[in-house]
């Protein structure tokens, strides 16, 4: 279904949904908390800690081995949570699913699997400049190997991907373009159907980073229509410690697997092995199963909610502090597109005061938000900045919270200045 077939989805009640998230009930240095950390890593529902939590309780055990009560029950829980997970990101085939540990992993297990058979001296991969580390230096060290080429799509100062040098990088007939589908520094939400598009018509694989994308808007990857699809489960509401990496079957089968050892295996003999069928193949060793099934939670918990009603809840408030920031804090700078372009991620500038102080001073006020380069040393490199400090949105936010952290780049500048 495309967005505009699906039925309207009523819009989000942040205060109230305020209570779903024990944790956002406490105050912090004697005010009350203002997350404003989510490109981060997401707070946690009580679905989410609850599923976890009845798992733990009543049915702990492991997977795919015991023929026994609890551990028929634990691997339906883990594997159900893969139909849920693949029900989220528009997957009818839930084996076409990995569980990982994180987006990193699922970018890693690409790059040495696949990435491994298929590139070789000489050949062109296309990324961005805009590349979280673990979109960049998994793909390096392949490249380092292989003695194969990196070539990057440039932005625009208002940070956005310049489709026309794509357009030229796409002539070096690249084996695989790989980029963000969201950038968590500068929010740019990047045209990824567009962008595959043109990277099959030049005979490339498309891998897309969706880390920023799958907790804060509707992400179908069959209409995108990419060959890998990655993203972290913490993020999206889910746990520590979960991950996806979605690949298209005919890929996923023909690759060799990431990790051997124990569940990947159909047999085992002294001197060669059998794989087991996907998903599995990539899955070595005992999962992390109360993550996976935290994670299925959290995805029925965000269908719930309606992802097109997330995105428009926080394409609000990303638009309201694109205006109130400028107008209160004087002098601030700020990057990254308009809101129409951009996730719920506003990064910016005091001038005259480093990225790390004002995030603690922001402390003193309960307001968290996230100081440094976030991993994107080039991106930051790129814009000629050493660190930003970076405020990023989630459900439960609310324009008030926005003015809490108005009131106290107020106090920064007061504090600064004398
Ligand atoms: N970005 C941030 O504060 P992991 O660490 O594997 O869960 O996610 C890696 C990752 C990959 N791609 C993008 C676009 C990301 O934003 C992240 C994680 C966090 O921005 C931590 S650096």
């Amino acid at each position: 279904m495309t967005t505009e077939t699906r039925p309207a989805t009523p819009a989000l009640d942040p205060v109230e949904l305020r209570a779903d998230f024990p944790i956002l009930d406490q105050d912090v240095h004697g005010r009350p908390l203002v997350y404003l950390d989510s490109a981060a890593t997401s707070q946690k529902p009580t679905p989410v800690i609850r599923a976890m939590d009845d798992y733990y309780r009543h049915d702990n055990a492991n997977v795919h081995r015991g023929i026994y009560q609890l551990s028929e029950r634990a691997t339906a829980a883990y594997e159900g949570a893969r139909v849920k997970v693949a029900r989220l990101i528009g997957v009818r085939d839930a084996h076409e699913i990995v569980w990982t540990r994180n987006a990193t992993e699922s970018l890693n297990l690409i790059a040495y699997s696949w990435g491994r058979h298929h590139i070789g001296r000489g050949d062109v991969i296309v990324l961005t400049e805009m590349e979280h580390h673990a979109n960049l230096v998994p793909w390096q060290i392949l490249a380092q190997e292989k003695d194969a080429d990196l070539e990057f799509i440039p932005i625009t100062d208002d940070g956005v991907l310049r489709q026309d040098v794509f357009e030229v990088l796409l002539r070096l007939k690249p084996k695989l373009v790989a980029f963000t589908h969201v950038s968590n520094m500068l929010g740019t939400i990047n045209p990824v159907e567009e962008m595959t598009r043109r990277a099959h018509e030049a005979g490339a694989l498309v891998v897309i980073d969706g880390a920023q994308a799958v907790p804060h808007m509707p992400v179908d990857v069959k209409a995108i229509g990419c060959d890998f699809y990655a993203f972290s489960g913490h993020k999206a509401m889910g746990p520590t410690g979960s991950g996806v990496l979605w690949g298209k079957r005919e890929l996923l089968e023909a690759m060799p697997p990431f990790l051997g050892g124990g569940d990947m295996i159909r047999e085992v003999h002294l001197r060669r092995s059998e794989w087991n069928d996907i998903p599995w193949k990539f899955e070595a060793g005992t999962p992390d199963i109360s993550a996976a099934i935290g994670l299925g939670a959290a995805a029925d918990y965000l269908r719930d909610l309606g992802m097109d009603a997330i995105r428009a809840h926080e394409q609000e408030l990303v638009a309201y502090a694109l205006d109130v920031l400028p107008r209160e804090v004087p002098g601030i700078e700020l990057y990254g597109p308009s809101a129409e372009q951009r996730g719920g991620v506003v990064s910016f500038n005091m001038p005259g005061v480093h990225p790390h102080d004002v995030a603690q001073v922001l402390d003193r006020f309960g307001v968290a938000i996230r100081a440094g380069h976030h991993c994107t040393m080039p991106l930051h490199e790129r814009l000629d900045l050493s660190a930003t400090a970076r405020a990023s949105f989630g459900v439960f936010n609310t324009t008030a919270d926005i003015d809490a952290l108005v009131a106290a780049l107020r106090e920064v500048q007061v504090l600064f200045a004398s």
